[in-house]
C-alpha cells in the first residue's frame, strides 16, 4: 500500500483479460484462514505497458481502490524510493507473504503471514550468479534487467517462493520503511546462485507518481485548501474575544 487508495503489485499477478469486479484487496490480513482486516473493492488497475510476460521488464501494476482505506496499526503505507535511490548490496531487507514454504509446498492452515530477512544483491552480481552452473545461458545474455534487483544468499537457503509474488521487499532506511522491490520471479526457490528477483520499484517512481497524482480525489484536494494553522488559530482567537465581549455585556446588563 503506497497511499490510502493505491496498492502496488506485480504485473504477472493480473491475469488478462480481467474484470475489476473479480478483484478485492485484503488489507491488514494476518492469517488467511481467519478472515480479518478490510476487504476493499478495486476501481482501476494499471499494468505497466512494457510488461511482456515472465522474466521481462515492467513487472509492476497499480491498483486503485474504490475508496480510501483508513490507516491502522496493521494497514499502513510504505514509502516509495526516489528514482535515484540505489539500495546497496548487503543491505538487510524483509520479504513477506503467504506463498509456498518450499517449492511445491503451499503454506499450511491457518496460513500465517511469513517473513524472511534477506540481503540485497545488485543487478550485475545477481546476473553473474545466474550464469554459474548454467551452460545453456550465453555469457553475454543479461537475465537481470535494469529494472530488477535481487535478494538472497549465494547458497540459497532463504527466499520468496510461488504465491509471494507482488509482495513487498521492504528495507529500513534512515528510520523509514522503503519499498525496494516487488516479488517477481526466480529459478525455483532458495536454490544456490539463483536468488529471488524483484521489480526495482525506484525505476518506476515517475510512472507511479503520474498515475497517483493525476487522480487525487476531491477530498485530497480540499484538504490542501483548509486554512493553515496560523489562520485557524487567529479565527479561534477572534471567536474567543467575541464570546468574552458577549459575556461582559451580559454581566453589565
Ligand atoms: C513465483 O512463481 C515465484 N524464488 C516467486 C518468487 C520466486 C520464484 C517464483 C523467487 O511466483
Amino acid at each position: 500500500m503506497i497511499d490510502n487508495q493505491w496498492v502496488l503489485t506485480a504485473a504477472h499477478c493480473i491475469i488478462k483479460p480481467y474484470t475489476l469486479a473479480d478483484y478485492m484487496v485484503n488489507l491488514g490480513a494476518y492469517q488467511l484462514a481467519v478472515p480479518s482486516g478490510v476487504l476493499a473493492a478495486v476501481s482501476a488497475i494499471y499494468v505497466h505497458p512494457i510488461y511482456q510476460g515472465d522474466g521481462t521488464s515492467g513487472d509492476i501494476a497499480l491498483i486503485r481502490l474504490q475508496s480510501p482505506v483508513p490507516y491502522t496499526d496493521y494497514i499502513m503505507n510504505i514509502c516509495l524510493p526516489a528514482q535515484d535511490v540505489q539500495f546497496p548490496s548487503g543491505l538487510s531487507c524483509y520479504v513477506t507473504g503467504w506463498g509456498s514454504i518450499k517449492q511445491g509446498v503451499s503454506l499450511p492452515a491457518p496460513q500465517t503471514l511469513q517473513m524472511v530477512q534477506l540481503p540485497i544483491i545488485d543487478q550485475a552480481q545477481c546476473n553473474s550468479m545466474y550464469h554459474i552452473n548454467n551452460p545453456s545461458l550465453p555469457a553475454s545474455q543479461t537475465l537481470i534487467q535494469w529494472d530488477m534487483i535481487c535478494a538472497g544468499f549465494p547458497n540459497g537457503q532463504k527466499d520468496a517462493c510461488q504465491g509471494d509474488s507482488g509482495g513487498p521487499l521492504a528495507c529500513k532506511w534512515n528510520g523509514s520503511w522503503l519499498l525496494a522491490g516487488l516479488v517477481s520471479w526466480g529459478f525455483g526457490c532458495a536454490i544456490a546462485n539463483r536468488p529471488g528477483v524483484y521489480t526495482r520499484v525506484s525505476a518506476y517512481s515517475d510512472w507511479i507518481q503520474q498515475h497517483v497524482a493525476v487522480q487525487a480525489t476531491p477530498a485530497d484536494i480540499s484538504i490542501q485548501n483548509v486554512p493553515n494553522n496560523s489562520t485557524g488559530a487567529s479565527s479561534c482567537l477572534t471567536y474567543l474575544l467575541f464570546l468574552l465581549t458577549v459575556f461582559i455585556h451580559i454581566i453589565l446588563w
